[in-house]
């Protein structure tokens, strides 16, 4: 484990990535963006991996960008900034496009584009006390971070402009009731179900876990005809994985399947 901003650790089959800056919430600062690039560059680099894990230490997940790097001295002019093309965007990006489940663990509360980055994930375990919010609205910026197409994706038109107009706190639970995020655990149970979750895709058919995610990237900007041609697509690379021979024999033979997650046996 190496002790920065961001702890990254591999584990079998799957690597934990932990933002580290709990003093301020885990707020992004410069550094601490590039080290979670490397860290997510390590884990793609790693064959062994088939899944992410993402969390946060102390009692926050994240609270976005470190607004103490933004505060202007008197008579100061605003610059334009860049940490929108240099990190956020690349970092949902990359997250999004990885070969393999990631699942961002919610500890506490996730704010402005700790909040989207957590959505971005493909799975969000939420702990009883985590809150979500876009605070963007509150210091009068807009949901960032792949934000405005999430929310109206995840939770529909009404309460997406709520959230983001009001930029209200929302708890854990309810954001599982709204389809937000897959679930709410208690605090306690937090770690053990995702690392339950991150052993289940450490045996999975992953070449296909990674097929579906971009299927489902692909279907809010196709037609159902486009998305028809997609998945006949995406199902012949299917087919030619030795984990679907695999799935198939084991299912004829009555038993637990023993996936590679490779490419080719
Ligand atoms: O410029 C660009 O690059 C554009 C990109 C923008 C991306 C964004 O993410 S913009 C949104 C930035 N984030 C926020 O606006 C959230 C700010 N934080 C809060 O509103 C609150 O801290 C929370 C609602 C998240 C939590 O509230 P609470 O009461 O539980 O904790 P707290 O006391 O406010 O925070 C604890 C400490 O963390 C505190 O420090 P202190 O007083 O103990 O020394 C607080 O200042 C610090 N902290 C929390 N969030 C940030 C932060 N410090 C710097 N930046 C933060 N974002």
């Amino acid at each position: 484990m190496t002790e920065s901003s961001i702890l990254s650790e591999a584990r079998a089959g799957y690597h934990v990535i932990t933002l580290n800056r709990p003093e301020r919430l885990n707020a992004f600062n410069d550094a601490m963006h590039e080290a979670l690039r490397d860290a997510i560059a390590q884990a793609e680099a790693d064959e062994s991996c088939r899944a992410l894990l993402i969390t946060g230490a102390g009692r926050g997940f994240c609270a976005g960008q470190d607004l103490s790097d933004r505060l202007l001295k008197p008579g100061e002019k605003p610059l334009p900034r860049k940490s929108l093309e240099i990190y956020y965007n690349p970092l949902v990006r990359k997250l999004r496009a990885l070969p393999f489940p990631v699942i961002a663990a919610v500890n506490g509360v996730a704010a402005g584009a700790g909040c989207n980055i957590a959505l971005a994930c493909d799975i969000v375990l939420a702990a009883r006390s985590a809150s979500f919010t876009q605070s963007f609205a509150r210091i009068g910026l807009i949901p960032d971070s792949g934000g405005t197409w999430l929310l109206p994706r995840l939770v529909g038109e009404a309460r997406a402009r709520a959230l983001a107009l009001l930029a209200e706190p929302l708890p854990a639970e309810k954001a599982e009731q709204w389809g937000l995020v897959w679930k709410c655990v208690d605090d306690a149970a937090l770690a053990g179900e995702a690392r339950k979750l991150c052993e289940h895709f450490a045996a999975a058919p992953t070449q296909g876990l990674a097929l579906i995610k971009r299927a489902l990237d692909a279907s809010a900007g196709n037609s159902f005809d486009a998305q028809l041609d997609l998945e006949r697509d995406l199902q012949r690379e299917a087919n030619m994985t030795p984990d679907y021979a695999e799935g198939v024999r084991a299912f004829m033979e009555k038993r637990k399947p023993n996936f590679s997650g490779r490419k080719s046996s």
